[in-house]
């Protein structure tokens, strides 16, 4: 890269520069866990990652994934996953790709393209029993065009286009992901690393559809300090917010009970983006319906 580029890049607003020379966030929750991710999954992938922050990542000819790297349009990444991986068994059954030379395929996408834009094409995909691994980062907005609501957007959460900050419910990707019945599901966070490496070493022993589905706190967007990043998504854990959660075999368990489990306002009130839940004054029905909904989660939930 040039250092007219380089200089370009460094100039960016609350932009940092990370690995290859890359605008990211500081304290970006969803590298966190791909990181995490990639650390394990390693060199032979393909990752097809649709449009949003992630893709980023990669400037080209510059790009710091050891293998290769597919960008896609917003709602194409499962049905380009799908090419990728028909490419790859053609080139194996010509005798053209030794079989241990083969590439595992990752579709990597934001919640805009995974809850909305690109569902339609995740569940033909799924139905088609696909081999292919699917890394949603979930930091529940269009992040990359300005946090705008999305469909993982949380109920009263502020974002550009929710000014009221009052939206539906989140979508439940994770159990739309299992009325398919996959081959894998999991819920992960970045600061919950051994519970995320194991869904993901799990992840890479199966074939077939698999999902992991990481909650990317997200300082921008969620209009918090960037050292808090680790903070917020421990908390989310902890308040119940983010139940840490997989499906394989028919059922699905929970990899993580909170006990005790904190109130939601110790997550809620950390985030700018609920700040109007808490001035000018408390809206205190809201804070309990939010409380009630998380409340009523886990009174179904074995403990
Ligand atoms: C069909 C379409 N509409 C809009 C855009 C512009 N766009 C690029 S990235 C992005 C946000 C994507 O949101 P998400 O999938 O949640 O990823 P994030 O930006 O949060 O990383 C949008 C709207 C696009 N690329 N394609
Ligand atoms: S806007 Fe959020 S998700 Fe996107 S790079 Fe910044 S911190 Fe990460
Ligand atoms: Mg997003």
């Amino acid at each position: 890269m040039t250092e007219t580029a380089l200089k370009r890049l460094r100039d960016l607003p609350s932009a940092r520069l990370l690995g290859s020379g890359t605008p990211m966030c500081a304290g970006c929750g969803g590298l966190e866990a791909i990181r995490q991710a990639y650390d394990l999954l390693g060199g032979k992938t393909v990752f097809v990652n649709a449009a949003g922050c992630m893709t980023l990542l990669s400037i080209y000819p510059f790009t710091p994934f050891r293998g290769s790297w597919l960008y896609t349009a917003m709602s194409a990444a499962p049905a380009a996953a799908q090419g990728v991986r028909d490419a790859l068994d053609i080139l194996i059954t010509r005798k053209r790709l030794p079989p241990e030379e083969d590439l595992s395929v990752v579709a990597l996408t934001g919640d805009g393209a995974a809850y909305g834009m690109g569902l339609s094409a995740t569940s033909s995909a799924i139905e088609r029993g696909l081999d292919f691994l699917y890394i949603v980062y979930d930091n529940e907005g269009y992040g990359n065009t300005g946090q705008q609501y999305s469909e993982a957007t949380p109920h009263a959460a502020r974002t550009a286009t929710s000014l009221a900050g009052f939206g539906g419910e989140k979508k439940d990707l994770f159990a739309i992901w299992v009325a398919h019945k996959p081959a894998y599901a999991a819920t992960v966070v970045g600061a919950e690393p051994l519970d995320l490496a194991r869904k993901i070493e799990k992840a890479m022993q199966i074939k077939g559809p698999r999902l992991i589905l990481a909650l990317a706190p997200c300082p921008t967007g969620w209009d918090y300090d960037h050292k808090e990043t680790v903070e917020i998504g421990k908390l989310a854990v902890k308040t119940g917010v983010w139940p840490l959660k997989e499906y394989g075999d028919g059922r699905v368990v929970h990899s993580k009970i909170p006990h005790p489990r904190l109130p939601v306002e110790d997550y809620l009130r950390r985030q700018g983006r609920f700040r109007h839940l808490f001035e000018p004054q408390r809206d205190a029905a809201t804070l309990a319906a939010i409380q009630a909904r998380v409340d009523a989660y886990w009174e179904g939930v074995a403990q």
